[in-house]
């Protein structure tokens, strides 16, 4: 079996390691010295050299931000991410009774993508790719963190077998925080990790592999109200209209972003729990609500009136993130990206018209809301229908943070700027840019290659009895076979290693991957798996392979 590649030298590691150290015993040094509540778990500062390394950390900062002032960068940097969020789940992209206010207006007031994708249909490998700018087949990370070692076991006999698990996000990659440190930048992560095994519990961060050794800062650990909170018993009910539970997360969040100094360059990660299940809500009225919305002919209609209370459970919390920057001084600096990690859940969201859904990767599993707002650079009232992808994010904001080139083109990095279309939309003011800044510019935009690559099996549990066949809206868990695929231009190629065999689809003509076009042109289709083939070579991806007798 090949061995994922793994990119740093001794002298590199020897420094990240270095680093990941420095962050740690510095964590907490920028946003003041609250303690810890009970429910917070933040990584302690060592107080050894404190004040030496609070100091030259301030006058180096003090000098690059007056450096990225200059160059008006984002002073402010905020990533949103949600948890499970379909594609088609926000009003702003279609649903037809799903509330969501807040995302709406950060859309009418920014740009929305409509051809978004994350990096993976899963949770860790999605954030693992989104952190580093680099495709899961390169990180050797493609499905979900677990508690120890080992090998996937599957109730039913299969062909392959998926690679071994990883475990966690190697300290030797460089995080968006980390890269973005050196120009300035402090950052801060709140909620759901998911890079580690899992510690003292499900989700748990690790005092090894978790955010604050990955160059945040500073780091909140907590579940909010979402129910992974809830201890034995569920919290009371809310009856009244417009009320929500208390959310020590956001309130975390929200207290952290307005402490914020005006100067110093940050990133802030929040990393939401919802949608993701369990779908339960104390909110009685969001209950009764959605009951009444959700047409009665609706199959899976029980799971939906629930998971539309979590939608909206959802924006009400970007609400509270937005209005805390808005009664900022710093909004008109403050660039806000909000995406998701992976595509609906099946039995809870209609992912249609796409097919598929998380744990696999057609459309459904994988397209997902983007949305970018920057009052002083992105155009309000903005679509763009551009294909781009979780690892992206990265290079992109290094390239609106005026990174060298020289990083941007890191042959290490999958990921693509995509600042061009974000901030000189529409694009007729390209001309304005230097050409070496965006390394979009290197490659015509039409053949540009976007890889995802899942070499396991899903379910893990119930693969037997999980229906055979993906299909669109199926309110079903379905069988994932090992697959990958290649999206070039409008084409998109799956492979599937058990039995070597492709399906080619013309995403502009057939969203819903309905029309196989791998027989009718085996020219294109041969072409694409040959660069699906090549791409997955060269990067040493970890494949499932057939099972010794
Ligand atoms: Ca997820």
């Amino acid at each position: 079996m090949n061995q994922p590649t793994r990119c740093c030298g001794i002298t590199r590691c020897l420094l990240i390691v270095l680093f990941s150290v420095y962050a740690v015993n510095s964590g907490n040094t920028n946003w003041g010295n609250e303690a810890p509540s009970p429910h917070q778990a933040v990584h302690s500062p060592k107080p050894i050299r404190h004040n030496q390394i609070q100091h030259r950390q301030t006058s180096r900062a003090q000098s690059i931000k007056n450096k990225v002032r200059n160059q008006e960068s984002p002073q402010n940097i905020i990533i949103i991410l949600a948890d499970d969020l379909a594609w088609s789940d926000l009003s702003c992209y279609g649903h037809s009774w799903h509330e969501t206010p807040n995302l709406d207006q950060l859309a009418e007031s920014g740009i929305r993508f409509t051809q978004a994708y994350a990096s993976a249909p899963i949770c860790s490998a999605s954030r693992a790719s989104l952190l580093t700018g680099k495709s899961t087949a390169r990180l050797g990370f493609e499905f979900v963190t677990k508690n120890e070692l080992g090998t996937q076991q599957i109730d039913q006999a299969t062909p392959l077998q998926a690679p071994p698990y990883q475990l966690q996000l190697e300290l030797n990659q460089l995080t968006i925080a980390e890269r973005l440190e050196p120009l300035g930048y402090q950052s801060f992560f709140a909620g759901k990790w998911h890079l580690n095994a899992h510690h003292n519990g499900y989700l748990g961060w690790s005092p090894t592999h978790g955010p604050a050794q990955q160059g945040f800062q500073k780091a909140i650990q907590d579940f909010g109200s979402h129910p992974y909170g809830w201890k034995k018993s569920q919290p009371p009910t809310i009856e009244i209209n417009g009320e929500y539970p208390e959310d020590s997360l956001i309130d975390q969040i929200c207290e952290t972003l307005a402490e914020q100094p005006n100067g110093t360059p940050t990133l802030s990660v929040a990393s939401l729990y919802h949608v993701h299940t369990p779908v339960k809500t104390t909110c009685q009225w969001l209950i009764r609500k959605y009951d009444q919305r959700v047409p009665m002919d609706s199959p899976a209609r029980e799971k939906r009136v629930r998971y539309a209370a979590f939608v909206e459970t959802l924006d009400h919390h970007v609400g509270q993130i937005l209005r805390t920057v808005q009664q900022s001084d710093r909004q008109r600096e403050t660039i806000i990206i909000f995406t998701s990690d992976n595509g609906g859940h099946p039995e809870y969201t209609a992912n249609a018209p796409l097919r598929g859904s998380k744990w696999n990767l057609y459309e459904g599993g994988i397209r997902v809301p983007f949305i970018a707002n920057w009052p002083n650079k992105i155009a309000p009232g903005q679509t763009s229908d551009r294909p781009i992808v979780g690892y992206d994010l990265l290079p992109t904001l290094l390239d609106l943070c005026k990174a060298k080139p020289t990083d941007l083109r890191d042959p290490w990095l999958d990921g693509k700027s995509f600042a061009d279309t974000l901030i000189n939309h529409p694009p007729k003011n390209l001309s304005c840019e230097d050409p070496d800044r965006s390394t979009s510019q290197a490659e015509p935009e039409h053949q540009r290659e976007m890889i995802w690559h899942f070499p396991y099996y899903h379910p893990e549990t119930g693969y037997a009895s999980a229906i055979e066949k993906i299909g669109i809206d199926d309110f079903k868990v379905s069988k994932t076979h090992p697959h990958s695929a290649i999206r070039v231009g409008r084409h998109k190629l799956i492979w599937f290693p058990e039995t070597d065999s492709t399906e080619l689809y013309d995403l502009d003509s057939d969203p819903s991957e309905s029309i196989n076009l791998a027989d009718t042109s085996p020219s294109l289709n041969q072409n694409l798996r040959q660069r699906l083939t090549d791409y997955l070579e060269r990067v040493n991806a970890r494949l499932a392979i057939a099972k010794t007798k």
